[in-house]
């Protein structure tokens, strides 16, 4: 078998108000991480890790990597990675590239943050300040989003009902799988009912806080396969990845160049020589709804601006039978950032760890997609569409 580098371990901590630092729970997931590989600390070579909002720091994975005795060490590469909530998945992208030039043959994936245990206010004022000189009004990012959506709506047709449906559908889902925060499934008039944040934007659809971390680690498959036990065919293979970017938040004319999850779809599906109907198993970014719509449309699950009706559709299905198989709908099988949680920049990491339980057939009865997915593409958002990462993940041409 030619050389792939493959996800061999993957690790994390429970989601929710935990009152631990991120350092803490950055540390408690890559050490579950390491442990699922059946490797240890010193079998490292590589640490990436993303910024954390509730405790920045100057180069936060040397600060991980010295806390956890990964330097000083000869053969060891620490970098961190800044593309918002991209972070995870150019992380995921960076290993790969690392391994592949030779420059290692493991390297780990760390996010975490702490932003639930933050005081409310703090968090406010430090979320506004990420896309300071916006312009925007305070909550500044769920405004941004917001601005889109109107767009999309005026554009395209989206309805104010569609957008609902998105977290409606996705609390559904997060009610299967027993970590997410969300524990009781809801409807679309739950979701037009909770307060208001954004003139198209409620509560019940907003990325939400949380503490958590999650892990990952990388390795290329001869070097695995030479020095540890865990079978190959329960680590997924990173097929390949498409990164491209936009502006830092919402331009005064919004027009569909904003978007940059088109292009490194494009990039990630022309790498691998796979197209959308290769997958079977999809986490797209949704930390508000415009996002996943867009998502849906950027990646070719649907037309540019079908991606409300596209919605709709599943909502009726879901709305008429109780509930969704997950094979019917297979998207974001853990709940999404609405619904699963959302500390930062680590839901796209949330994605990746759902995306490795189903192309491994370890999601459970619950939510396990029959027969067992062979491909997943994973999207990661930073910023009000700043930055894109995907990957597809599982079998493909190396
Ligand atoms: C919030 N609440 C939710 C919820 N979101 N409940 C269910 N589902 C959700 N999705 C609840 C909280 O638990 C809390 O309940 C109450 O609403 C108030 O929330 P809060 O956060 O404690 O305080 P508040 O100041 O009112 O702010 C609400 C908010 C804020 C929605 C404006 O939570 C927020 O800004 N969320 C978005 C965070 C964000 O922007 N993340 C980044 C996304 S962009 P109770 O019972 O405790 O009162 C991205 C890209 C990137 O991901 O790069 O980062």
């Amino acid at each position: 078998m030619a050389t792939s580098v493959r996800i061999v371990g993957v690790g994390a901590t429970p989601v929710g108000r935990l009152g631990r630092s991120a350092e803490e729970l950055a540390e408690a997931a890559l050490d579950r991480a390491l442990a699922d590989a059946g490797m240890a600390r010193g079998d490292l070579q590589g640490l990436i890790a993303v910024p954390s909002l509730s405790n920045p720091t100057f180069m936060q994975a040397h600060q991980l990597a010295t806390r956890m005795g990964l330097l000083p060490r000869k053969r060891m590469i620490v970098r961190t990675i800044d593309t918002g909530g991209a972070g995870p998945i150019t992380s995921l992208g960076t290993a790969r590239n690392m391994i592949l030039s030779g420059w290692t043959d493991t390297v780990a994936v760390v996010a975490s943050d702490a932003v639930l245990s933050m005081d409310r206010e703090a968090f406010r004022a430090r979320a506004d300040e990420s896309v300071r000189g916006s312009g925007l009004p305070s909550p500044a990012i769920p405004h941004g989003y917001d601005r889109i959506a109107q767009w999309h709506m005026r554009r395209h047709g989206v309805t104010r009902e569609q957008l609902a449906m998105v977290p409606a559908i996705f609390s559904h889902f997060a009610a299967r799988h027993p970590d997410a925060m969300c524990r009781r499934p809801f409807g679309v008039a739950e979701v037009l009912a909770s307060p208001r944040v954004a003139p198209v934007t409620n509560v019940l659809e907003c990325a939400r806080r949380a503490d958590g971390a999650a892990a990952l680690v990388v390795a290329s498959s001869s070097h695995f396969r030479r020095h540890f036990q865990k079978p190959l065919e329960l680590c997924p293979a990173i097929v390949s990845t498409g990164e491209a970017s936009g502006p830092l938040y919402p331009p005064a004319e919004i027009d569909e160049d904003l978007f940059s999850c088109e292009r490194a779809a494009r990039i990630a599906f022309e790498t691998a020589q796979l197209s959308v109907r290769d997958i079977d198993f999809f986490a797209l970014y949704d930390c508000f709804p415009i996002c996943f719509l867009r998502a849906l449309e950027a990646v070719g699950c649907c037309p540019v601006g079908g991606a409300g009706e596209f919605v709709e559709r599943a909502w009726r299905k879901l709305s008429t039978h109780g509930a969704l198989a997950p094979a019917e709908f297979p998207f974001n099988l853990h709940g999404g950032l609405a619904c699963f949680g959302a500390p930062w920049e680590v839901p796209a990491m949330y994605g990746v760890l759902e995306a490795v339980a189903q192309l491994t057939g370890r999601a459970g009865p619950d939510r396990q997609i029959a027969p067992k997915p062979r491909r997943a593409l994973v999207y990661g958002n930073g910023g009000i569409f700043s930055a894109s990462a995907v990957a597809v993940l599982g079998d493909g041409v190396y």
